[in-house]
């Protein structure tokens, strides 16, 4: 049996409150049609409950707040680092430390230095930015995840296991020589947040190392991870989440991370054992981040980064987040709406392709379905689909294996009730799903076009589906 939770209840009392205003339907409509039927270019002050992401929005322990205090901001050599550095070297068994802005910094900075025109980057599903970085240095990524990540009602436990024969045939295929590493993630983001086993990432260092191949890993969301291995992976029960974590980081060359996720602090982190690597990736640094002992971020966030790296570790923290999450998955499972499956470690991820069947995959079903849900409920979401994918170098639209609307769970900033409201609302937008269609283009950037791009309703539904909605609830709500 896996090491149970002391209580159900969340292991904090809330100690600063910030209020929140919902809108009324007509003045939704008129915010999502300004923000060109985008989340992203929402006002937050137009939003109720924000399930955008758990990025740099979590909330803060007393002790993250308190060593804010003690941030000392010289440019070089502030004693914040060195205790970063400390909880580092302790936690993770690393003994050298790279502060970065935040995530897409290291990854700018490990792409650059390590891989060279050509290369072949093997992941277990790409996010973003870390493909962005790759192919702006010249790489090219392949997709090695197990199929199942791909099937957002398979119940496999661990869907963001690397699936080993692709792996090795990608090596047999271009040489260990053009493959500079193997990027894997834990809690694998555009999956569904859907972890890796201890036993997978042994088994894609021991083929690796076979072949003189490094393995670098996205560390995000690797708290979450590690308590699904505690949850789900045989012969883990016993073990402490710190045990956990430092058996995967020992299968791996370097880690990086967005302290902005499970730290939660504004900024990042490179870290390895390796001092080749770190020589080579210092010099970049003060270039595109800042000087060896703050990296681009305020020394205040380097210390709440120290704490929040050992509060990571606890295990209320970790749990509760993912447990959280479970709670909102079991909620809209038994409301019958369609969502990935086993619950995944950082959002309810709304299955797009189930819940709007009608709508065609080239007219965006995914964010359709992220701007009704916010009209009907003012609860913002982002679109994981095909949207998130940007044009094939032909120009045409490369549709996405999921589509996907993510509800992420910020740590410690919401209550359940919020989540009962959304389901609620979901729940009935799932009723009248019938209403939604597609969306196209009005201007589409050409890089990360969901940041920026701007979209109309195809035969104008968002205002049958606000007048339905008016019908039902009145227009006050
Ligand atoms: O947002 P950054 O630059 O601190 O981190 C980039 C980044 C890297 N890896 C992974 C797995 C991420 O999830 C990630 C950022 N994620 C965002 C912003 C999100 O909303 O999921």
């Amino acid at each position: 049996m896996p090491i149970p939770r002391r209580s159900w209840a969340e292991p904090f009392k809330i100690k600063v409150v910030e209020p929140v205003r919902l809108t009324t339907p007509g003045q939704r409509l008129a915010a999502i049609r300004e923000a060109g039927y985008n989340t992203f270019l929402l006002k937050s002050e137009d939003v109720y409950i924000d399930l955008l992401t758990d990025s740099g929005t979590s909330a803060m322990s007393d002790r993250q707040w308190a060593g804010m205090m003690l941030g000392d901001e010289a440019y070089a050599g502030s004693r914040n680092f060195y205790r970063l550095e400390a909880a580092v070297q302790r936690l993770y068994g690393y003994r050298y430390l790279i502060p970065t802005h935040q995530g897409r910094g290291a990854e700018h900075i490990i792409s650059r230095i390590l891989i060279k025109p050509g290369d072949v980057i093997a992941g277990n599903m790409y996010f973003t930015t870390t493909r962005l970085h790759q192919e702006l240095a010249g790489g090219r990524f392949e997709d090695v995840v197990i199929p199942e990540a791909h099937d957002p009602a398979s119940e496999h436990p661990f869907k963001g296991n690397v699936d080993l024969a692709k792996l090795e045939a990608l090596i047999a295929r271009h040489g260990a020589a053009r493959m500079p590493y193997v990027s894997v993630a834990a809690t694998v983001n555009m999956a569904g947040g859907q972890p890796i086993s201890l036993e997978n990432l042994r088994a894609v260092r021991e083929l690796t190392a076979r072949h003189g191949i490094r393995v670098i890993l996205d560390a995000t969301r690797v708290a979450e991870n590690a308590y699904f291995i505690q949850q789900r992976e045989p012969g883990y029960a016993h073990k402490s989440l710190a045990e956990i974590l430092r058996e995967m980081l020992s299968l791996v060359d370097i880690l990086y991370m967005s302290g902005r996720k499970c730290a939660g602090v504004r900024g990042g982190l490179i870290a390895t054992n390796h001092p080749e690597y770190y020589n080579r990736l210092l010099e970049w640094l003060p270039v595109y981040e800042g000087f060896a002992t703050y990296g681009g971020m305020s020394t205040k966030e380097v210390e709440a980064m120290a704490v929040g790296l050992r509060e990571m570790t606890d295990p209320t923290v970790a749990s509760a987040s993912a447990d959280f999450v479970k709670y909102f998955v079991g909620r809209m499972v038994e409301a019958g709406i369609p969502v990935v499956t086993p619950a995944g470690g950082l959002a309810c991820h709304v299955d797009a392709s189930r819940f709007l069947s009608h709508v065609p995959q080239a007219d965006y079903p995914a964010g359709a379905l992220a701007a009704a849900i916010y009209l009907v409920s003012g609860v913002r979401g982002m679109e994981r689909g095909t949207l998130s994918t940007d044009r094939d170098k032909e120009g045409r639209d490369v549709l996405a294996d999921l589509e996907l609307v993510r509800l992420a769970m910020p740590r410690r900033v919401y209550t359940m009730s919020h989540i009962e409201y959304t389901v609620d609302r979901v729940r009935w937008l799932y009723e009248h799903r019938d209403l939604v269609q597609g969306l196209q283009w009005v201007s589409e950037p050409p890089v990360l076009r969901f940041f920026f791009g701007r979209l109309r309703p195809l035969n104008d539904w968002g205002n049958r589906l606000a007048d339905a909605f008016i019908a039902d609830f009145g227009e006050a709500v």
